[in-house]
């Protein structure tokens, strides 16, 4: 099995035993007891099986958008201006490969293998997350994916290092502090081109307008169009509901797009005195849902460039594999 412990096949099947999953009454009140006493959940612990079922379909969804994401940015890195926003911008997508790495192992110790993630993506089965079917036209679109893109993913994401699921909270706080990094290297590549000439400055205009809408897409459905969201904060998986994240990064993000100069594109944003917090408008659900749905303007592109490269990495796996599938027999012969 391909699990992160790199095991060499040992013909016990494609999945990690799952904890006994009859709804035994003693089992789910130890359980009920730890989430409300705001407990963590291990891998050893007995869960309901619902609860391990969300855990890894949130957890496998956002392993994907890690390592998709990697793709409209790595798309930049034969072309960044520099050789120093060329060293910063392959350190970032590398980054976000580690941080796909370490929620997939996250998600590996609930009972579901790699290989098992890896085909519901590359099936178009599993979802990832619709910001990264959106292309990136210019090089100020590595900026604002940046500043908008990873500062939305840090808003949601800082939460989940309060996951009642030990494995994936403790991921969650590299993740964030990596995240960081890639949000304040966007905004600063931004900055200094509102230095530069007009055509750079409408240049950051032009992609702040085309990723604003979708930035704020990305927190998912409203909160009353959520399915999964009353029982994922019942769970302590959730903590912050979709609608107060994404109020809280319009908050934040107004006052950055101001030191940075340029306007956020939404005629109804402005500030709510009564309520302490920005009014914005109307999001376009139809086309978020399209996206979602596997119909946005890059989902084909991703997808395709994904599978391919996962094929041509076939040999790596396999030379993986036998090189330890020789050290286990050379060690059994030792040990013999
Ligand atoms: N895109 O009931 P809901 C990054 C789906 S990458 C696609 O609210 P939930 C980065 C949702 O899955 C960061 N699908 O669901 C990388 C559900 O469908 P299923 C990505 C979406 O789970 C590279 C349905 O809509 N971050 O940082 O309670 C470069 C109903 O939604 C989206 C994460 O993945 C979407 N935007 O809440 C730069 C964070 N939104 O599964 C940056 C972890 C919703 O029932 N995930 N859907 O078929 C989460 O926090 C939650 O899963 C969500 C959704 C807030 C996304």
């Amino acid at each position: 099995m391909y699990t992160q412990s790199f095991n060499v096949p040992d013909g016990s099947g494609k999945t990690v035993p799952l904890a006994p999953s009859n709804e035994d009454p003693a089992l789910q009140a130890a359980f009920d007891v730890r989430i409300d006493a705001d407990g963590r959940i291990e891998p050893q612990d007995w869960m309901p099986d619902a609860y391990r079922k969300t855990l890894v379909r949130q957890i496998s969804q956002h392993a994907h958008s890690e390592i998709v994401g990697m793709l409209p940015e790595g798309n930049w890195i034969s072309r960044a201006p520099s050789l120093k926003r060329k060293a910063i911008l392959i350190a970032k997508v590398q980054d976000e490969g580690g941080h796909g790495l370490y929620l997939y192992s996250a998600a590996e110790t609930l009972g579901t293998s790699r290989d098992q993630m890896l085909a519901g993506l590359h099936s178009g089965r599993a979802k990832y997350s619709s910001i990264f079917n959106y292309p990136t036209l210019t090089w100020a679109d590595v900026g604002v994916i940046g500043w908008l893109v990873d500062g939305a993913a840090i808003m949601n994401q800082v939460p989940l290092c309060r996951c009642s699921y030990g494995p994936y909270a403790r991921a969650m706080v590299r993740v964030c502090k990596e995240e960081s990094f890639h949000q304040r290297q966007g905004y600063e590549a931004l900055l200094v081109m509102m230095t530069g000439t007009e055509e750079q400055k409408a240049m950051v205009q032009d992609a702040v307008n085309r990723w604003w809408w979708k930035c704020l897409a990305m927190f998912g459905p409203p909160d009353a169009d959520s399915p999964n969201s009353a029982q994922g904060m019942r769970w302590g998986i959730k903590r912050v509901s979709n609608d107060e994240l994404r109020q809280k990064f319009v908050d934040a993000t107004v006052p950055q797009a101001k030191v940075l100069g340029v306007t956020l594109p939404d005629p109804d944003l402005k500030w709510n005195e009564e309520r302490g917090h920005h009014d914005y408008g109307q999001i376009d659900w139809n086309e978020f849902w399209e996206t979602v749905n596997g119909n946005g303007p890059c989902n084909k592109e991703r997808l395709a460039t994904r599978v391919k490269a996962h094929d041509e990495g076939q040999w790596v796996r396999d030379a993986a594999l036998a090189y330890a599938a020789k050290q286990q027999a050379r060690s059994i012969k030792e040990a013999a």
